[in-house]
């Protein structure tokens, strides 16, 4: 069946979807769409009005979680855990990378500086909760394999370098060891390099710029 992701080149969760097919190899079309003009064929075929989409034939799958279990299923060996109980606790790993996408989202558009703070300290609270959640000896979420969960924490921490790396307050110091590990080993990932349009950083950058807020102001 044809496969066609739709979304916007800087969205986490369109990006989390191209990690898997990047990293499974899967055939599947890519369009992208200017968010600030969306078609209106967008709020016909998305239920929630938001992307990622993803086009199978004449269906339409929506949320990249979703999706990312119907593509991992359709395209095996399957980058979920075979336990039940470690494949549930993976799961309710991907929305906690949901969480911190969230937090970014309250970091990026903070207006005041006791806003920006509060969000800051939001992210690290999410950032301690994964430390002590992390496989010890890593690299990865779950230890040697990558897998579905990986797909979800990328595209926070790839947006983490750039802004840490473009003047941003540094949120990941010595005393989350394990979370450093991940952020690099994560970043090493050719389907993670491979999941975003060339000019990702400028676009992203110039995206939190636009915000208006504190976190933009840091940025060179
Ligand atoms: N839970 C959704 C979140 C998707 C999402 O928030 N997408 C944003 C772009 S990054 C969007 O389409 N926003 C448009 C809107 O809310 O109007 C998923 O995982 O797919």
């Amino acid at each position: 069946m044809k496969l066609e992701l739709v979304g916007f080149k800087i969205c986490p969760f369109v990006q989390r979807v191209n990690i898997l097919i990047q990293h499974k190899s899967i055939p599947c079309g890519v369009t992208y769409l200017n968010p600030k003009e969306p078609p209106e064929w967008l709020a016909i075929l998305s239920p929630r009005g938001k992307v990622p989409l993803l086009k199978v034939g004449d269906a339409v799958l929506f949320e990249s979680q979703v999706i990312n279990e119907f593509l991992d299923e359709t395209h095996p060996p399957s980058l979920l855990p075979a336990d039940p109980l470690v494949r549930a606790r993976e799961r309710g790993f991907v929305a906690l990378a949901d969480d911190l996408f969230g937090g970014l989202w309250h970091w990026m558009t903070a207006k005041d500086a006791d806003k920006a703070t509060e969000a800051g300290a939001g992210l690290r609270h999410l950032l301690n909760v994964l430390e002590t959640s992390l496989h010890e000896g890593g690299p990865y979420f779950a230890g040697e394999s990558f897998g579905l969960v990986d797909c979800a924490f990328a595209p926070f921490f790839m947006r983490l370098d750039l802004l840490e790396a473009n003047g941003a307050e540094a949120l990941v110091g010595a005393e989350l060891p394990r979370v450093a590990a991940y952020r690099k080993a994560l970043a090493e990932v050719p389907a993670v390099k491979a999941s975003v349009v060339p000019e990702f950083a400028q676009l992203y950058l110039g995206f939190v710029k636009g915000q208006g807020g504190v976190l933009g102001d840091q940025l060179a």
